[in-house]
């Protein structure tokens, strides 16, 4: 038995009085994709089933490397955040499974921490490694480097800790290990832009190497920061080659907010998956060079784009597919319980607004070149207002019609600030 954090008759009774308005709404939509030829339970169908994993971190506040305001009641370790990521998942119902960050969320018995979040109806997703900061009892200093550092002591040491990761992992029954470093430099000529690379891929086949049958290891990529001139694995290209020589269990991550400013990532996308390396995603949002806002908060129509190539993926899968999800955002201004929801519900109403594309209109488009209805195949399942199926969904699931609503009439975060310890000061994601 699922023991949800919070009072499952509270939110019942909320959604009855919504129940009728849902209801009206929800037929209301459905007569309009009839008329389209579309059968809106079949598409709920397919949100039900639908779900991305939120990120351990993104459970606390996150900051920027000026400042950090914490608030009251915010989550100071993995017990908390597992039970912060519950209340989200019991309300949104698409969020199952938690992608924990070590050594943040070290703890001395695996399979009890398994245990507490199975009690909460949760999983665990893939398992981050973490060689872009130092620890306190840490032997060697990432200062220079982690898995491409030119010290062969960092680089041991960057390999034995994703070996303990992926080892972690399995005590928590997850299956792959995300790899993102920080590697790169600030000044030209800091480092041989090759020899970087190569001690990068020597390195991380040590870790490859050390991966169960079916995990999979997915490489992250990201343009800068923190290093500012050049990043070891900083775009799809380095990254798809990367994957390519480390074997078939190495697979490409596409966080949104990783690229260079208008880089059109639906075709990344594409491109990942036509060459069965398309392996996860994290999603947010990105406006200058920030790489962790609200997903779909700046631009939702990019959003919808990279989900219509989702969909299409999962329509033709080429050399298979089959991508880890996941949610990562640094919730500086918001309560990280409130963004996660409604960021959790942006990615289920793009995955629907992509469900819902008419792929023979479009396909015949494109066939015989008529632009513009090609664009407008795509524009009339953007316009469409789907958020009545993703709220029918997860009500029909035991979660919330109006999730912040909810959330707010539970009075989680006032209760969690009389009994959990308050946060310190400092800046920086956690
Ligand atoms: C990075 C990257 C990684 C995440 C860290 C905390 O920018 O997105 O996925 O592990 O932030
Ligand atoms: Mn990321
Ligand atoms: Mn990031």
């Amino acid at each position: 038995m699922t023991e949800y954090p919070l009072s499952q008759d509270q939110i019942d009774e909320l959604n009855a009085a919504e129940a009728e308005a849902l209801q009206d709404d929800y037929d209301s939509l459905g007569r309009q994709l009839a008329r389209r030829g579309i059968a809106i339970d079949e598409v709920k169908e397919k949100v039900a089933a639908f779900s991305v994993a939120v990120p351990s971190w993104g459970a606390g506040r996150g900051g920027t490397r000026f400042a950090k305001f914490p608030i009251a009641g915010e989550p100071t370790n993995i017990h908390e955040k597992l039970e912060d990521c519950a209340v989200v998942n019991q309300l949104g119902r698409n969020t199952p499974r938690v992608s924990p960050h070590f050594p943040w969320d070290k703890v001395s018995d695996y399979d009890a921490l398994r245990e507490e979040a199975a009690a909460f109806g949760l999983g665990f997703d893939a398992v981050n490694s973490n060689t872009f900061q130092d620890q306190a009892d840490q032997t060697h200093s990432y200062r220079n480097g982690s898995l491409a550092a030119n010290d062969p002591a960092v680089r041991a040491q960057a390999v034995e800790h994703n070996i303990e990761c992926i080892e972690i992992g399995q005590k928590l029954g997850s299956n792959a290990l995300t790899v993102w470093v920080g590697d790169g430099t600030n000044f030209p000529g800091q480092q041989d832009l090759a020899r970087s690379l190569d001690r990068y891929l020597d390195a991380a086949a040590q870790v490859y190497s050390a991966l169960p049958d079916d995990w999979r290891m997915l490489l992250e990529h990201k343009m800068f920061e923190p290093a500012f001139y050049s990043t070891v694995i900083s775009d799809w290209g380095s990254s798809i080659l990367a994957a390519q020589e480390l074997g078939d269990k190495a697979q490409c991550l596409v966080d949104l907010g990783h690229h260079a400013p208008n880089v059109n990532i639906e075709q990344i996308v594409a491109r990942l998956h036509r060459f069965g390396k398309l392996g996860g995603f994290h999603f947010n949002d990105s406006k200058y060079g920030d790489d962790d806002l609200d997903t779909g908060s700046i631009n939702p129509h990019q959003l919808f784009l990279v989900f219509n190539e989702l969909v299409e993926a999962e329509l033709h899968p080429r050399n298979g597919f089959n991508p880890a999800y996941m949610i990562d955002q640094s919730h500086n201004v918001t309560d990280p319980i409130e963004s996660m929801l409604s960021s959790a519900e942006a990615i289920a109403g793009a995955y629907a607004k992509a469900v819902i594309v008419d792929r023979e209109a479009l396909y015949a488009a494109q066939e015989s070149n008529d632009v513009m209805m090609g664009f407008q195949a795509l524009r009339r399942a953007y316009r469409t207002d789907v958020s009545p199926i993703v709220a029918k969904a997860r009500a029909e699931a035991g979660g919330a019609i109006d999730v912040l609503g909810a959330y707010r009439a539970s009075g989680w975060r006032d209760r969690k600030a009389q009994e959990r310890q308050p946060v310190g000061l400092g800046a920086g994601i956690v």
